[in-house]
């Protein structure tokens, strides 16, 4: 029993920054409501994947001999679903969808954009490891009703909100809508997402790094170095940094965001169809940068903001490096001096 003092949840959360804000229309408001109540239908879904491996549901059919969805196929339709109803968007885009996604018929078309991994790091449900959602959402640049391409392929330095949706030992969405990143956590006996995190700071510099170091060998010298550096003794704490990679990027992410530190994906010559690393810009990348610099934070392609970098693909990929000012900040430094020119 609590003393009858419960967190404000999403929705107030939204609507006491509006208030600041004289001009803003509330529709920011709509938008997270309907993010949230997507991520709450994940969400349970998640929750059940163990549950339906012990049950053996996880073959083509389920007893009721229908097709059982994969869980990141499922997360594609809901988001997309919702969204796509809810009047706020005229274009939508999905890591799991090749093109843009417009408006079904029928529907109103909003003044906004949103790009969408639905469930990032999908790989991981089998071992019960988190997962997480990621969104970012642009004004509309386009006229005319349709939405297009263009709406979605903005830099992040424009982003009017973005934030994820981490599926872990409780469900928590971390978002910004320019005004710091707040963490919600959902309470499933109300179903409601309760402001957990106000104000989210990276501390400047971490103890922490997080990367797949399998692909030592694949990485550019002035990465190898750098990483190197990080497990010699270090000259303040007198101890190395320590290596954290769970290799879900919202999982990851969110640790760094909390605790400081770094977190990359660089380029790598292991796949030479992928000569910028990973991780795609729109999706993923930029939101997560936008929530690191609202932060207090950083992040870099290694040669620049994230934040700043002109989309050419809706796919796109970029090496990136995010959390603490300061380690950003040295791993740029150490590209600046081994791979210029790589
Ligand atoms: P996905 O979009 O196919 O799930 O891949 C993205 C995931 C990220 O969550 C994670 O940071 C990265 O892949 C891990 O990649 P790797 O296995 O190469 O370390
Ligand atoms: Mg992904």
């Amino acid at each position: 029993m609590t003393d009858g003092q419960i967190g404000i949840n999403l929705t107030r959360h939204i609507h006491e920054k509006q208030k600041q804000y004289p001009e803003a229309t509330g529709e920011l408001t709509g938008i997270l409501n309907q993010l949230a109540f997507a991520a709450k239908i994940v969400s349970r879904e998640v929750n059940k994947a163990g549950l339906v491996e012990i049950l053996g549901l996880t073959g083509e059919k389920n007893i009721q001999g229908e097709q059982v969805m994969k869980l990141d196929v499922f997360a594609n339709d809901v988001f997309l679903n919702i969204l796509g109803k809810s009047g706020h968007f005229c274009v939508m885009a999905s890591e799991e969808e090749e093109d843009v996604i417009h408006v079904p018929e029928g529907y109103k078309r909003g003044r906004y954009a949103i790009a969408l991994d639905p469930l990032d790091g999908s790989s991981n449900i089998d071992v019960n490891v988190n997962i997480g959602t990621i969104f970012s959402i642009h004004r509309r640049v386009s006229d005319g009703d349709e939405g297009c391409e263009r709406d979605i392929m903005q830099a992040g330095r424009k982003l009017v909100a973005a934030g994820y949706i981490v599926y872990g030992s409780s469900t928590m969405l971390v978002m910004s809508t320019g005004n710091g990143v707040h963490g919600f956590t959902l309470d499933p006996s109300v179903g409601e997402f309760l402001e957990s995190h106000t104000n989210i700071r990276i501390p400047a510099r971490g103890k922490t790094y997080s990367i797949n170091e399998g692909n030592y060998p694949y990485w550019s010298i002035g990465i190898r170095k750098y990483i190197d550096h990080l497990k010699e003794k270090d000259k303040e704490s007198g101890r190395p940094y320590s290596g954290r990679y769970i290799g879900s990027m919202v999982a990851d992410m969110h640790r760094t965001l909390l605790k400081g530190g770094i977190f990359m994906y660089p380029a790598d010559k292991k796949d030479p169809k992928k000569p910028h690393g990973k991780l795609r810009l729109l999706y993923e990348c930029s939101p997560m940068a936008f929530l690191c610099e609202q932060a207090g934070g950083a992040a870099s392609t290694g040669n620049g903001a994230v934040l700043d970098v002109e989309p050419t693909q809706l796919h796109q990929r970029v090496p990136f490096f995010a959390g603490s000012m300061e380690d950003v900040r040295l791993v740029e430094d150490y590209i600046r001096r081994y791979d210029d020119g790589d």
